[in-house]
């Protein structure tokens, strides 16, 4: 019986005694003509098409043949939009969900388990899955400020968030280095700051246009964008761009290092006020998602008071657009209204104020940097990356549990788990895959997998068959010493 290596581990797997499926020139896709049917139709017919080295058809009626692969929804799955039901038999496979993104969480699954066999067959194995996610907000936090990515780039990177089950990328969009959002209202933003980045290299930013692309793009695939604009601190490009953002009125120098912590706005100046809120007001414009993150993170240099009247500020101006504010662990130190969600990411410091927030409302993302910032270093000789978290092998990204990573927190208050790739090492996509490879997929599994179907040996058994994959796309990847890669 052919072995069943699916990365993140499902909830339930059934291998049947039985003939496998084959993929072959009698396959079509059958979907319903309903237009968001279509979209999940036609992105399962080209990748499972590239499997198989074949192009599929789709149709909209089931005529009963064999070869069907049959995309359908369905209510009368498990709670959970993301919930889906995969059954394999050797004339048909059915791909069961509540959503289309459901459908997508399970077209993946097939993807993983057609294999190319010696004789050029592409088959997969006659199987029963029913499948859901633990936690509901499974991400990756991109850093395009440090560095820029393209479009282009960032769909490689959607793609394979979309192969692991992830269905969040939260773009890091400003920092001292660039800024990478076009913004109508403020355009000297993209005009000053967008062609900087750290160590001089090219800039950029996106238009628009090209973030209502990258949102179609990540949507079709069942992934959300959540935009992140860093204040107070981290605000360098903005006071380059804008002097009245800063006490002198004069602007501030281009920065192109790697320290953190310098840069700040100024509460009490008349211009602050009125850029938050357009800036805010000119991101949710562009942005559909239901949140928005404020970043607030390491401002080394202002009062409590100060910090919290911005932090409040940015949060009133991202409310009233009607969206729920993101922030770093820091906002969790100011008084924040229920349903915020404070991702935590340095535990140095003392979880009690973090649990009180929890008590008050607030929702947890976790993204411990010892464990989910993929920027680490692996060991040290990894040639890339920095290193004020700790190395981080495989393994290490692997065994942790969101739910008791911070003590007394109430498990229910944990919505999700974020990976974070920082990239003021990071130039180019092969570097940021290399970083990201193969320790997306452990956080992958540790945010999609019930806590009791994960283990360490039974994963870097079955992450090794994922080398393939990443072969095949091109992507650069690290041969971590702790798999016995095939
Ligand atoms: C901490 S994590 C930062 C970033 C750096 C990163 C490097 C966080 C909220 N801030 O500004 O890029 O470490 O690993």
């Amino acid at each position: 019986m052919p072995q069943i290596a699916l990365v993140p581990r499902p909830r339930s797997v059934e291998v049947q005694d039985a003939p496998p499926f084959v993929l072959d020139e009698a396959t079509t896709v059958v979907v319903e003509p309903r237009p968001e049917l279509i979209q999940i139709a036609v992105l399962a017919a080209d990748l499972l098409g590239r499997v198989g080295e074949q192009a599929i058809q789709v149709r909209y009626r089931d005529a009963g043949e064999r070869g069907v692969l049959l995309l359908r929804l369905t209510d009368e799955l498990p709670a959970g939009e993301e919930a889906y039901r995969l059954t394999v038999r050797a004339d048909r496979v059915d791909v069961e969900a509540r959503s289309s993104a459901g459908l997508m969480r399970g077209v993946v699954t097939l993807r993983q388990l057609l294999v190319r066999d010696r004789a050029g067959r592409t088959a997969a194995p006659a199987v029963r899955i029913e499948d859901s996610p633990r936690y509901a907000w499974r991400g990756l936090s991109v850093d395009v400020a440090r560095h820029f990515f393209t479009v282009e780039e960032l769909k490689v990177v959607i793609g394979v968030m979309a192969h692991y089950k992830l269905n969040v990328l939260h773009l890091h969009l400003t920092d001292d280095q660039g800024w990478r959002l076009h913004i109508p209202s403020r355009p000297n933003l993209t005009r000053l700051s967008a062609s900087t980045a750290v160590d001089g290299d090219p800039g950029g930013f996106y238009s628009p246009s090209d973030f209502a692309a990258l949102v179609q793009y990540a949507g079709a695939r069942g992934i959300r964008v959540v935009p992140e604009i860093d204040v107070p601190g981290h605000v360098n490009a903005a006071t380059h761009a804008y002097g009245e953002l800063t006490p002198s009125g004069e602007p501030t120098d281009a920065y192109t290092g790697i320290e953190v912590g310098f840069s700040f706005l100024t509460a009490d100046l008349p211009a602050t006020t009125p850029f938050l809120q357009a800036v805010f007001g000119d991101v949710a414009a562009v942005s559909p998602d239901a949140y928005i993150h404020i970043g607030g993170d390491e401002v080394l240099t202002m009062a409590p008071e100060e910090y919290a009247s911005l932090v409040a500020t940015a949060s009133q101006a991202v409310r009233s657009s009607g969206r729920q504010v993101v922030g770093w662990q820091e906002i969790a130190h100011t008084p924040l209204e229920p349903g915020t969600v404070v991702q935590f990411w340095d535990p140095r410091v003392d979880s009690a104020p973090f649990v009180e927030a929890a008590k008050a409302g607030a929702k947890f993302l976790m993204s411990p940097g010892s464990k989910a910032y993929l920027d680490m270093k692996y060991d040290a000789s990894t040639e890339l990356g920095l290193e004020w978290a700790g190395h981080i092998e495989l393994r290490d990204s692997y065994d942790w549990d969101p739910a008791t990573l911070i003590e007394g927190m109430p498990p229910e208050a944990v919505i999700g788990v974020e990976a974070a790739v920082w990239t003021e090492t990071l130039r180019d996509l092969p570097s940021l895959m290399s970083m990201l490879l193969p320790r997306l997929a452990a956080v992958a599994e540790v945010a999609w997998t019930a806590q009791e179907l994960r283990d360490w040996d039974d994963f870097s058994d079955r992450v090794a068959g994922q080398a393939a994959f990443w072969d095949r796309l091109g992507l650069r990847w690290y041969p971590s010493p702790q798999v016995e890669w095939r």
